[in-house]
């Protein structure tokens, strides 16, 4: 399989964790894209003109990574990172959009960032960062939920989590999203000390 990538991308990083997490990393060959490169033929894979974009055998091209997490967790025998019934279903759903969510937001504030300064709009950026703190004050009150960081309850639901705390320490470190937030802080330096975060540490693309 390939994967179209950035070592800067948090989505990238979350079907590489939980690829790690399947042991399926070695089956991954990872493809150096730089989105805003028309040479780089990101769209002909993926008409959105986003990463990640995974290119499977028959040589389909499966993008937005919640689809390419449900993919590659299709793929193994280890136990499922994406429950298949129940309450542990749903809430790894909820995880996982609620992480996404911080994402989202995060990754809008990052591109308003790079415009020249006249075109940004402050209370566009006051907005998201509001979403990105109500989902953040929601995950210190439920992280006791998570349980501890062991190969045993992950779930994407963790791993959406760590994704997108470590892309805040990646892009937003001066905001200290800790400040206010001891459990999932605490949590967090557990998490992010899994051999699967480890291997896949933001950095920027070369
Ligand atoms: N919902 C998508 C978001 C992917 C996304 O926004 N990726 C960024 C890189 S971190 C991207 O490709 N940006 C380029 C663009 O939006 O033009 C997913 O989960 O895969």
């Amino acid at each position: 399989m390939k994967l179209r990538y950035s070592p800067a991308s948090p989505y990238v990083r979350k079907c590489l964790v939980l690829a790690h997490e399947a042991g399926l990393a070695g089956r991954i060959e990872t493809v150096p894209t730089v989105t805003a490169d028309p040479a780089s033929g990101l769209a002909k894979d993926n008409p959105l003109g986003k990463i990640p974009a995974l290119i499977v055998k028959d040589g389909q091209v499966l993008f937005d990574s919640p689809v390419i997490c449900e993919y590659l967790d299709s793929l193994h025998r280890r136990p499922k990172l994406i429950p298949a019934r129940g309450k542990a279903r749903w809430t790894t759903l909820r995880r996982h959009a609620l992480a996404d969510g911080i994402l989202d937001a995060s990754l809008l504030r990052r591109y308003e960032s790079l415009r020249p300064a006249n075109e940004r709009s402050p209370t566009w950026d006051d907005k998201q960062r509001g979403v990105v703190t109500r989902a953040l004050d929601v995950l210190e009150k439920e992280v006791k939920d998570l349980g501890k960081p062991n190969a045993k309850n992950t779930t994407l639901g963790h791993i959406a989590i760590g994704c997108a705390l470590g892309y805040l320490d990646f892009r937003f470190a001066a905001e200290n999203w800790r400040n206010g937030r001891p459990k999932l802080a605490a949590w967090y330096e557990a998490y992010a000390k899994r051999p699967s975060m480890a291997a896949t540490v933001p950095k920027d693309q070369t």
